[in-house]
């Protein structure tokens, strides 16, 4: 059995919509953390290393980060096809989308709303822009990041384009406006939302 620690309107949300895809079985442990605003306590419960969410125990083992769980998750549960397994010509490029979403995307973001400038040269990530320009030329090809194959890596992004698409941290383009609704449309996400919900 596998156990979500979840906290409302954070990063776990998406994890409900990937076990939902996968048809694991699983439950989910609602946890305090802190917030941007300063409310909120780090939870005892929350074996995460940093108090942070998300993370799992699969019979008794943790794994934490986002994209480590995405991983972890799809090799778990090979059927449902949302992971390309290791001997599928799509494994490089999956995991190759899901360290890039944890070490440039989400760094990228965050440079840019502490309006820092990256340091080209210093920094691992590169600026959003480059970011969302390769993104955009991606999703140009395929209605998904691996192309035709629908992916865990489509949770990851497009839960959270969702998010942030119209703030001055996203240009929203008609590409990627159709891909977040690809995405949310799938019968999963309203299954997650129902659970999620309670
Ligand atoms: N790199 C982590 C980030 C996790 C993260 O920062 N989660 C936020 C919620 S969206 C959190 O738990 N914040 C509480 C804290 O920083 O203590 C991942 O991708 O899993």
């Amino acid at each position: 059995m596998i156990t979500l620690f979840h906290a409302p309107r954070s990063r776990s949300s998406r994890f409900i919509f990937l076990l939902e895809e996968l048809r694991a079985p699983y439950e989910i442990k609602t946890v305090n953390i802190r917030r941007g605003d300063g409310s909120g306590m780090r939870d005892e419960a929350n074996p995460h290393p940093h108090g942070k969410t998300p993370a799992i125990l699969d019979d008794g083992v943790l794994v934490f980060e986002s994209s480590a769980i995405a991983l972890y998750l799809t090799d778990k549960f090979p059927k449902a096809e949302i992971g390309p397994v290791v001997g599928d010509p799509l494994r490089g490029p999956y995991v190759s989308w899901l360290a890039y979403y944890s070490g440039v995307m989400e760094p990228a973001w965050v440079s840019q709303f502490l309006k820092q400038e990256v340091p080209r040269g210093t920094a691992g990530w590169v600026n959003s822009s480059e970011v969302m320009e390769f993104v955009n030329a991606a999703l140009a090809k395929g209605p998904y990041l691996l192309g035709e194959r629908f992916s865990a890596v489509d949770i990851l992004a497009g839960t959270t384009f969702a998010l942030f698409m119209g703030s001055p941290l996203l240009a929203r383009t008609d590409i990627l406006e159709a891909y977040v609704k690809r995405v949310l449309d799938r019968p999963a996400y309203a299954r997650a939302q129902k659970r999620e919900q309670g």
